[in-house]
């Protein structure tokens, strides 16, 4: 009779603990996410990737645990929305001007329209996108945009005029090689992954774009000049898979909702103080020569910038966009955000 009490209790005690330790939901760990980038970590893109990871894993009080990949580790430039929409990062971070047939109305932000910097052109992107809601985006949820601040020439050899442009190899995507075209350089595309290499071998002179990659990329190295145009900004967004966003609980989706505007904002602002560091390192470390063009040549140059927007609108329309009304927005979207304090 003792025995029998005595399994029954050892039973009652072992059904107790399997119950009250059992591995409960709550307890299995957070939720990860992989976050997929193509650039090197220390590039903007990156930078602000950790950010967005330190202040979801803070704001969902460790419900969410996120590994980042940076460098091209799990998607490369050009397969990030497609990888992305299949599963095999469930958020990528993306450069608009590498697809632009399929961003046709987030790309406008990359016409010559005088978006001045990064933080005003992270702005009108996500503006734009919030008001147009484009169908390329209905398989991802998107988590915020962001713009680099307006391009520029870096080169191995001065460009102070039209002339010296001319048939210059230089490389460049989307609405800024559209620039570069006009300006008579010959316009090399490729992503900025492919870029550090494609000037080491001398395939290209030169590129265009935000200056900060002088610092980053240490291209300041080997371009020596480089030319004021500040003219297009290039468009990013980053997504998230669409199954794995409607497996998250309610309260975090909220908190990634609640930071697309503010990371948009983050990102921009990081971008123009970092062009302008990113500039004084490279006059201090490799002496690079900052080229102002004179006010005569500056009016050629915009001259031939006139007939891109037109044409944009001309190319847009016949595919079905509202193309005309995009443009416009753009610039009253622009003077909003450029006139507001915050
Ligand atoms: C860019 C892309 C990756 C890392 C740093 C960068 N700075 C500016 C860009 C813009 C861009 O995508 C490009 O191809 O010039």
């Amino acid at each position: 009779m003792k025995l029998k009490l005595g399994l029954f209790l050892i039973g009652l005690f072992a059904a107790f603990f399997t119950i009250a330790f059992a591995p409960t939901h709550a307890e299995a760990g957070p939720v990860k996410l992989s976050y997929a980038n193509f650039p090197p970590a220390p590039t903007f893109p990156c930078v602000q990737m950790e950010r967005w990871k330190k202040e979801v894993e803070k704001r969902t009080n460790g419900k969410i645990a996120i590994d980042t990949y940076p460098g091209s580790t799990l998607l490369g430039a050009k397969n990030m929305m497609d990888g992305v929409i299949e599963g095999q990062a469930d958020i990528g971070c993306l450069c608009m001007a590498y697809q632009p047939g399929r961003f046709v109305i987030t790309n406008a932000t990359s016409l010559p329209l005088g978006l001045p910097n990064a933080k005003v052109g992270s702005l009108v992107l996500w503006d734009i996108y919030k008001k147009y809601n484009p169908k390329t985006f209905a398989k991802v949820k998107v988590l915020t945009m962001f713009t680099t601040a307006p391009a520029n020439i870096m080169c191995k050899k001065p460009v102070r005029n039209l002339q010296d442009i001319k048939g210059l190899d230089l490389r460049a995507s989307g609405g800024a090689a559209q620039i570069l075209k006009k300006w008579g350089a010959n316009q090399v595309g490729m992503p900025m992954s492919e870029t550090p290499e494609a000037l080491q071998k001398g395939v290209v002179k030169g590129l265009f774009s935000s200056l900060e990659v002088l610092k980053d990329f240490k291209f300041a190295e080997l371009c020596r000049y480089a030319t004021m145009t500040d003219t297009a900004v290039y468009p990013f967004a980053v997504i998230m898979n669409m199954d794995k966003w409607n497996s998250l609980p309610k309260d975090v989706q909220k908190v990634m909702d609640d930071m697309a505007v503010e990371q948009a904002k983050w990102t921009g602002t990081y971008m123009d103080n970092h062009v302008n560091e990113a500039n004084e390192w490279s006059k201090k470390t490799y002496n690079v020569e900052f080229i102002q063009l004179a006010k005569e040549e500056k009016a050629k140059w915009d001259e031939l910038l006139e007939p891109i927007t037109s044409e944009w609108i001309k190319g847009a329309k016949e595919k079905g966009f509202p193309a005309e009304a995009i443009v416009e927005d753009i610039k009253a979207f622009a003077k909003k955000r450029a006139a507001s304090s915050d």
